[in-house]
C-alpha cells in the first residue's frame, strides 16, 4: 500500500471503504493502555509497514458510558487533515472491539523526552517551537470546531522527524449524555465552541473524566460551561512546565491543585531555568495571558489562535514554515524497524489480543442494537495521496466494502 506524506493544501479527504481488518496486522508490542482499551504497535503482514493501532473494548465502553467519545474520537480522526495532528489510515470494528489504525510515531511521548531533558525542561528556543507547532494544531481544531481539551505533554507524541503530533481525541469533543459534558458547536464563524460542563462537577468529584488535573482550566473546575479558551489555558500551563519542568499550581493533592488553579497568582521561579538564563519578559507576559483565570479575559478568548499568534513571544516564528524547522529534539533512529520504541511506558501485556480470531468473528452479525453502528469502517486518505493503491506486487486495485455491522 502506498501511502503518501500529507500536506497543509490538501485539505479535502476521501474516503474509500475499509480495505483491511484485524488480522491483516501483527501485533509487535504494546505501547499505551487506558480503560477501555489499548494501543499496540502492529505491522501490517506483508510489509515492513508499522502503525499504532488502538483497540477500544466494546464491553468496556458500554459499561463505562464511553461510546459516544469513542464515536467523536472517529469523527475528528477522520475528519482532521494536518500535519501536527496524528494520521488516521483505517478505522473498523468486530464483534468485541473498536480499530483505529493511526500512524506510528517513532519518537513516542513528548513527556518521556521533556523527562529525559536536564531539568526535565526545555531551553526558550525548545519550549517556543513546540508550543508554536501546538498552537497550529489547536487552530486547526478550533477551526474544525472542535475543543481539545487534554493538552498535556503524555498525549503529545513525537514523530520520527522529531515534529509533534497530537492525540488522543477522546476528551475533545463531548456528548451530553445525562451527567456529562457536551460540545455545542456554533453556527457563526465568530464565535467558538464551548462545552456545556455545569453537570460535570460530580464527575469531576469522583474521578475526572477531563484530564490531568494540573492542566484543568478554572472554568473547568467550575463546572460553569467552557469554550475553545480552556485549550489556551492548558497551553499556558504547557510552556510553564516545558520551561521550569514543573506545572505551576501544583499542590498536595487534587484539592490543592484545585484551589490553586482557582486562586492563586502566577509565580516564576527566582533561579534561573536550567538552561541558561533569566525566562524573558515576553515569555512570560505570554504565560500570563494564557493563565488568565477568566476565560473571557484570557488571550485566545476574542480572535482565537490569532491571538496567540500575534503575541510577541512568537514575533520569530513563522507558522506556514514550521515543518521545515529543525525540531529541538530528533528521536534517536531505532533498529531495527523502529520496533525498539523509545519514549514509550514498558507495560506488561496482561490480556494478550488475538487479531487473528478477532478477525474471524469480524463478519459476524452483531445485535440489532447495535450502539457502534455509527462507527464508520473506513480506509481514509487525503487530497494528493495516490488514487489508486498497489498490493504487495504491484498490482493495482480498487477498494472493496467489507460490511460489517448489522
Ligand atoms: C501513534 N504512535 C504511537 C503511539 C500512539 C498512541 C496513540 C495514538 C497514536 C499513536
Amino acid at each position: 500500500m502506498k501511502l503518501c506524506r500529507r500536506t497543509y493544501s490538501s485539505s479535502s479527504m476521501k474516503i474509500k471503504n475499509v480495505q483491511v481488518g484485524p488480522s491483516s496486522f501483527v501485533k509487535v508490542r504494546m505501547l499505551g493502555k487506558g480503560d477501555v482499551g489499548k494501543v499496540y504497535m502492529v505491522r501490517q503482514k506483508g510489509t515492513d509497514k508499522l502503525y499504532a493501532m488502538k483497540v477500544l473494548s466494546k464491553r468496556e465502553m458500554i459499561k463505562r458510558n464511553k461510546i459516544k467519545r469513542a464515536l467523536a474520537e472517529q469523527e475528528i480522526l477522520m475528519t482532521s487533515n494536518h500535519p501536527f495532528i496524528v494520521t488516521l489510515y483505517h478505522c473498523f470494528q468486530s464483534q468485541d472491539y473498536l480499530y483505529f489504525v493511526m500512524e506510528y510515531c517513532m519518537g513516542g511521548e513528548f513527556f518521556r523526552a521533556l523527562q529525559l531533558r536536564v531539568g526535565k525542561c526545555l531551553d526558550e528556543e525548545g519550549a517556543r517551537f513546540y508550543a508554536a507547532e501546538v498552537t497550529a494544531a489547536l487552530e486547526y481544531l478550533h477551526l474544525q470546531g472542535h475543543i481539545y481539551r487534554d493538552l498535556k505533554p503524555e498525549n503529545i507524541l513525537l514523530h520520527q522527524s522529531g515534529h509533534i503530533m497530537l492525540t488522543d481525541f477522546d476528551l475533545s469533543k463531548g456528548s451530553s449524555p445525562p451527567g456529562q459534558p457536551g460540545v455545542v458547536k456554533s453556527k457563526s464563524p465568530n464565535v467558538p465552541p464551548w462545552i456545556d460542563t455545569k453537570s460535570c462537577v460530580g464527575a469531576l468529584r469522583t474521578n475526572s473524566f477531563v484530564g490531568t488535573e494540573e492542566y484543568i482550566a478554572p472554568e473547568v473546575i467550575k463546572g460553569c460551561g467552557h469554550t475553545s479558551a480552556v485549550d489556551w489555558w492548558t497551553l499556558g500551563i504547557l510552556i510553564y512546565e516545558m520551561l521550569f519542568g514543573t506545572t505551576p499550581f501544583k499542590g498536595n493533592g487534587r484539592n490543592e491543585t484545585f484551589s490553586k488553579i482557582l486562586h492563586t497568582d502566577i509565580h516564576f521561579p527566582h533561579q534561573p531555568a536550567p538552561y541558561g538564563g533569566n525566562i524573558s519578559s515576553n515569555t512570560k507576559s505570554l504565560i500570563r495571558k494564557l493563565l488568565q483565570k477568566d476565560e473571557h479575559t484570557r488571550l485566545g478568548s476574542r480572535a482565537g489562535a490569532a491571538d496567540v499568534k500575534q503575541h510577541p513571544y512568537f514575533k520569530h516564528i513563522n507558522f506556514a514554515l514550521l515543518r521545515n524547522m529543525t525540531p529541538p529534539i530528533t528521536p534517536a533512529v531505532q533498529e531495527p524497524n523502529g520496533i525498539d520504541a523509545i519514549n514509550f511506558r514498558k507495560l506488561q501485556e496482561s490480556m494478550s489480543l488475538d487479531l487473528e480470531a478477532d478477525g474471524e468473528k469480524m463478519l459476524q452479525k452483531l445485535e440489532k442494537s447495535n450502539p457502534f453502528e455509527k462507527f464508520d469502517s473506513l480506509t481514509l486518505y487525503h487530497n494528493g495521496d495516490s488514487d489508486t493503491e498497489q498490493d504487495e506486487e504491484g498490482e493495482e486495485y480498487e477498494a472493496s466494502k467489507v460490511v460489517m455491522t448489522a
